[in-house]
């Protein structure tokens, strides 16, 4: 069973999936975007977690197809729910590995993908981790540059967990930080952990950057967060990640 072979495979014959988690205002419970977030069920070997896959498609050079195709079916899917009268408000957030944001070819090739199902660019997202940015954060800075002047939105995902200066953050044209899920988990019970979401906020803020708090799974963590400024967010308390039509049934109808 060659894992890596059938990965290869499963991204030549688009058989993967996306299942979307809904992102929402922490005061309204509103719906205000979603993440799409692949998954990939193999005849042979089950369903394979992205935990898994992903960092085997980044080793073996196959994330940048994988992350063209991502692209693709997210907006084959906000065209689809829009034909069907259900659009989605907000942004649809996509990640985006770091060696995906480092490729010329980015760039044409979402415009394109938002071309052939007629959706704005700003209708999309783009999740890059903190630790993505840093391998390279020169030329991260000039792709984010040129993705604002596009007009898609741009989140730094996993913040905290990586090491970026405050000098390379500041020149970064993102919109959002994503607060960690490990900070968010144990803010609660951690006096660090909630120094550090607090700190992350007030910088957030400073820098004129919106915050969205990840793995929400109480409504003690949204008052905790919502006391400290952050008013988006995105966990189970909320709802996990879903297939398209639980989605549209949950959230858009
Ligand atoms: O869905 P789940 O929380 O199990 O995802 C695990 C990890 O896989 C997360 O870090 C998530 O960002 C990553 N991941 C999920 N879907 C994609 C994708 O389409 N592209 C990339 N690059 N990473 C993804
Ligand atoms: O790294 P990234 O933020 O892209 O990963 C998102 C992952 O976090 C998804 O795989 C999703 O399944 C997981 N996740 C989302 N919400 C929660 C939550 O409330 N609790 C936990 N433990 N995991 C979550
Ligand atoms: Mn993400
Ligand atoms: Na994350």
């Amino acid at each position: 069973l060659n894992i890596a072979k059938r990965l290869a495979s499963a991204i030549a014959e688009k058989q993967l999936s996306l299942h979307f988690q809904p992102q929402v205002d922490l005061n309204s419970g509103q719906l205000i975007g979603a993440e799409a977030l692949c998954r990939w069920h193999d005849e042979e070997l089950g369903d394979v977690s992205p935990g898994k896959f992903i960092p085997i498609a980044e080793e073996r050079g196959m994330i940048v197809a994988l992350g063209y195709w991502v692209i693709e079916e997210a907006c084959r899917q906000l065209a689809e729910w829009r034909a069907l009268g259900h659009s989605m408000p907000g942004q649809l957030a996509i990640n985006i590995a770091a060696q995906q944001f480092e490729e010329e070819s980015l760039v044409a090739n979402l415009l394109d993908s938002c071309a052939s199902f007629s959706i704005e660019p700003s209708q999309l997202s783009l999740e890059i981790t903190e630790s993505g940015i840093m391998e390279n954060p020169e030329k991260a800075i000039a792709m984010t540059e040129v993705l604002k002047g596009k007009g898609l939105g741009l989140s730094i995902d996993d913040f905290g967990t990586g090491y970026s200066s405050l000098a390379y953050l500041k020149r970064f044209a993102a919109d959002k930080i994503k607060i960690d899920i490990s900070f968010v988990r144990d803010m609660l019970t951690s006096d660090n952990d909630r120094v550090i979401v607090a700190t992350i906020i007030a910088m957030a803020n400073t820098l004129g950057l919106e915050t969205i708090a990840e793995g929400i799974e109480s409504q003690d963590q949204i008052a905790a967060l919502l006391s400290l400024g952050c008013n988006q967010g995105q966990g189970y308390y909320f709802d996990r990640p879903l297939a398209a039509e639980q989605f549209v049934q949950r959230w858009l109808c």
